[in-house]
């Protein structure tokens, strides 16, 4: 299978040069692996830099052949807004929960969209089907949208390698770039996090923002699926602990440490950004050399800052203050031989970089948030006896319980998790250290990669299977044998018309109405509506025309041309003051939402209410009903934000089978929740059942909305009335 990954930066620069950073270390490992299969790669990017437009041609070419790599050629202005501009004056910052750094521009939002267009294009241009299209990082959240927009059954994955922020930090950003990027990201056959938690917190935005819910992490979202779920990113393990244990790697750290063998390492590294926490951990280690003087001259602090977006102005001040800093506590604590911190701006080849991890005593990564962080990994498969102290806000957090957690606004706990690790027994470091890499050895580079493939294709097989049952109104398909008569099942809400956001709203338009006296007038075609509706809502609309009318999901019937409801049930009753006391409790605990009651059943509305809490109540409703239903009498289902108490062995297919005559007849049933999926379950097979919008059916065919619903009576009046003019 080809894969083509697509991220904003590509493995190498324009340059050649290669780029540093937790997504090209991590994915180019296991690109080796997926190539070693037979596979094939082609990974797009942007190179770094606008390219002249008469250069660029032969620079794809000689970028393709030489590294696999497809440049997006992006002109400089776009880049800079989109890039320096909507990417890291936005997203960055307040997806780290930076607020006070954040811009929101128009302008470079017109950027974003732009240059997610322009990857867009040079994905469509070498797509084939079969491909999978796997986008990476949050400068492309548009682009899943737009690729599945041209590629309706492409088969395409999402990994977000930075946080996904609570939605109260989400909500920030003006609604008319959230509301986009949610459903850009939607475009996807598989959204993955690094963590539960920003699962969690991702599900919760799209329900808040777009009122989308789920089922298990599963987002049903125009006609179209997207599964969601953590993968934490793993490392290549073996790479990095192989190469540890080499002979080779034994003399580079020896020759290191040459000058400085009797101090204790305490080691950084990073990319120099403002969510990594170093101005603070410089005040800590600070705190910590005044604190135990006892380790002046006994330890050394090796920072490493690999220079990242140099541009970028804050960035600029940021290095300022950490150089300042740097400068102040080696003129403090330093003398004529030692010298407290060895700063290193630059970054260090793999080879020198593992070294460096083997020296040391005490690794610190104190981000104030980070989507994972490689480094903490990468340190513990390559260390000897080193401790790591690792801030609880990164990611890794979560899988390393056992390094020491410390909060990175705490100088004092940084200070004293210092001490505590370059004190700590070398048996307790190993006993601790042996936990995490058995943990991290079981869930590599390659197993998290290969994890997202499978969930994608899982997902994706749903989609087409999904795909398949849309059907156009127009079919001929959905079209009767004329010579046999014809029955024709409808639910009310959400199927006939389309939902309100109070029940009495939803009213038959002029529309319906005029062509259900069309249908009529023709021969043999006879209409049902079986709904959850009372007797009086159906009476008021439908009383007048000869049509079967059902009423509370079949507890009553009215058949064409007949003046009284019967009762397709009995009932007993004698659970429905219990259950509407308890209703009543939610309705009066989650304002906007109210209780309906009916004949044989009772109904909690919640489409009113603030979706999270409403949601919430519902489930809790449910999850207490559904402990009392059996043997009570009545049973529990959940409808389109609705939750719904009914007498037990009512139900709409069970009354859509009574209605039905036996003859031989062309049937149609029509209808949207899970309500309906009762009928489209207990129908005899040649019924032609339609599922009316998304989420998982019985049902043969599916609509997208209630107009489709019209469309279809529509295109069959004409047919009917074809067919009765011809001679
Ligand atoms: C983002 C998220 C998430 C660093 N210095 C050198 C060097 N590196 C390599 C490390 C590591 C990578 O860069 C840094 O990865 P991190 O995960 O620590 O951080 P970000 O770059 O911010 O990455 C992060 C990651 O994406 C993956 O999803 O974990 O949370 O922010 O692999 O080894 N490599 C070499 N020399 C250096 O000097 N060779």
């Amino acid at each position: 299978m080809r894969l083509i990954l697509v991220s904003n930066r590509l493995p190498v620069q324009w340059d050649g040069t290669p780029s540093v950073g937790g997504l090209a270390t991590g994915l180019s490992s296991f690109l080796s692996h997926w190539k070693s299969l037979g596979n094939e790669v082609l990974w797009v990017g942007w190179p770094g830099k606008s390219i002249p437009e008469k250069e660029q041609k032969k620079y794809s070419e000689q970028m393709e052949k030489e590294y696999g790599t497809i440049p997006v050629f992006l002109k400089q202005k776009l880049a800079d807004f989109f890039y320096n501009g909507f990417c890291n004056k936005t997203i960055w910052p307040l997806f780290h929960y930076f607020t006070a750094h954040c811009e929101y521009s128009d302008l470079t939002f017109q950027s974003y969209e732009e240059a997610n267009e322009e990857f867009a294009q040079t994905v469509a241009k070498i797509y084939q089907p079969g491909d999978w299209v796997w986008v990476h990082d949050y400068h492309l959240f548009l682009l899943p949208g737009l690729l599945r927009n041209i590629f309706p059954n492409i088969f395409i994955s999402f990994f977000l390698h930075i946080p996904f922020p609570t939605f109260e930090i989400f909500r920030l950003m003006p609604e008319r770039f959230r509301t986009k990027i949610l459903n850009g990201l939607l475009g996807s056959d598989l959204i993955g996090f690094h963590t539960q938690s920003y699962t969690q917190y991702f599900l919760r935005t799209l329900l808040r923002c777009l009122g989308i819910e789920n089922e298990r992490g599963v987002v049903y979202h125009q006609n179209h699926l997207t599964k969601t779920g953590a993968f934490p990113m793993g490392i290549n393990v073996e790479q990095f602990s192989n190469y540890a244990k080499s002979k080779e790697c034994a003399e580079i750290a020896n020759s290191i440490n040459r000058n400085h063998k009797d101090l204790k390492q305490i080691l950084s590294v990073d990319r120099l950004d403002y969510t990594k926490g170093v101005l603070q951990r410089l005040n800590a280690f600070d705190l910590f050399l005044k604190e135990n003087p006892h380790w002046i001259r006994k330890c050394k602090f090796v920072l490493v800052l690999v220079p990242s977006r140099t541009d970028v102005s804050s960035y600029q001040s940021m290095k300022r203050a950490i150089d300042e800093k740097v400068g102040s506590i080696n003129g403090i604590y330093g003398t004529l031989d030692w010298t407290p911190i060895l700063y290193q701006y630059k970054g260090f080849p793999f080879e020198e970089l593992v070294p460096l991890y083997k020296n040391t005593h005490v690794m610190l990564v104190t981000p104030f948030r980070d989507g994972m962080n490689l480094v903490a990994k990468e340190f513990l498969v390559s260390q000897d006896s080193g401790m790591l102290v690792l801030s609880e806000m990164a990611g890794a957090s979560a899988e390393l319980p056992e390094a020491i957690l410390v909060n990175p606004n705490d100088l004092k706990s940084i200070s004293e998790a210092i001490r505590e690790a370059i004190e700590m027994p070398k048996e307790e470091i190993q006993n601790r250290n042996q936990i995490m890499i058995k943990r991290l050895s079981e869930n590599s580079v390659k197993d998290w990669a290969e994890k997202i493939f499978h969930e994608t294709e899982e997902a994706a097989t749903k989609n087409l299977s999904f795909q398949t049952k849309s059907i156009s109104p127009n079919s001929e398909q959905l079209l009767p044998n004329a010579n046999k008569p014809i029955f024709i099942i409808f639910d009310y809400d959400g199927t006939l018309v389309p939902f309100q956001s109070l029940p009495h709203l939803a009213i038959p338009y002029p529309e319906l109405i005029e062509n259900f006296k069309k249908l009529l007038s023709l021969k043999n075609v006879t209409i049902a509506i079986i709904s959850g509706r009372d007797r009086t809502f159906l009476e008021n609309h439908f009383g007048d025309f000869p049509i079967h009318l059902v009423a509370e999901h079949g507890a009553w019937h009215k058949p064409p041309n007949i003046q009284n409801w019967n009762s397709l049930f009995t009932s007993s009753g004698e659970w429905k003051s219990q259950i509407l006391n308890h209703l009543n409790e939610f309705t009066k605990r989650v304002p906007g939402s109210f209780t309906e009651e009916k004949d044989f059943s009772l109904v909690w509305h919640f489409r009113n209410a603030d979706p999270d809490i409403g949601l919430n109540a519902a489930r809790e409703m449910l999850d207490e009903l559904s402990q009392v239903s059996s043997n009570s009498g009545f049973f529990v289902q959940r409808g389109n934000k609705i939750i719904e108490v009914r007498e037990y062995g009512t139900g709409k297919g069970k009354a859509a089978l009574k209605i039905l005559p036996n003859d031989d007849m062309n049937i149609f049933i029509f209808g949207d929740d899970a309500t309906d999926e009762d009928m489209f379950r207990e129908m005899p097979e040649p019924a032609i059942t339609v599922k009316i919008g998304k989420s998982e059916t019985m049902a043969k065919y599916r609509f997208k909305s209630p107009n489709e619903v019209q469309i279809w009576i529509k295109n069959l009046i004409n047919y009917l009335e074809g067919k009765n003019e011809t001679p």
